[in-house]
């Protein structure tokens, strides 16, 4: 739970980061990727809370802020997502051992959600490597990034 309000501190500081490079568009991609976080970190908490524990918000580290271009903000990102599933992976396998079914069939939303996660920063480093450092293309993939909307999960509980 922690570890995904971690996660949407981190993106907040990636879109201040990306607008003061210019890219008002990842600027918009990142700021969405923060809500969608903030939903990942309610769902934890609300599921912690109805199973009769008390969710408790630790102490975190502050998360980076300094990064110099689109490619080093996606690949911090891509990377970072990997250790989120690695995270939810461990969850689950210990959910196993414990026999606790109930969280086991919950985390199943947060493996399903990784795969997409981690596609959408591959194919965007995709692209940041056809495009090079061509300043056109950079504009083309910027403003794609600045259509990316929030949509609220259907059952955000669920
Ligand atoms: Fe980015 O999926 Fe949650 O942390």
């Amino acid at each position: 739970m922690n570890t995904e309000l971690y996660s949407a501190y981190l993106y907040l500081n990636m879109s201040a980061a990306a607008n003061s490079l210019g890219f008002k568009g990842a600027a918009n991609w990142f700021n969405i990727q923060y809500q969608e976080e903030m939903i990942h970190f309610q769902k934890f908490y609300d599921y912690i809370n109805s199973q009769g524990e008390q969710a408790v918000i630790g102490q975190m580290a502050a998360p980076a802020s300094k990064f110099k271009s689109l490619m080093q903000l996606f690949e911090e990102t891509l990377k970072h997502e990997l250790f989120i599933t690695k995270c939810i992976n461990e969850l689950t396998e210990l959910a196993m051992v414990e026999k606790d079914h109930a969280t086991r069939v919950y985390l199943q939303w947060f493996i399903t959600e990784q795969i997409e996660e981690e596609e959408n920063d591959r194919d965007i480093i995709g692209k940041l490597k056809l495009i090079g450092d061509n300043g056109y293309g950079l504009l083309m993939l910027d403003n794609e990034l600045g259509t990316r909307v929030f949509t609220l999960p259907a059952n955000p509980a669920v």
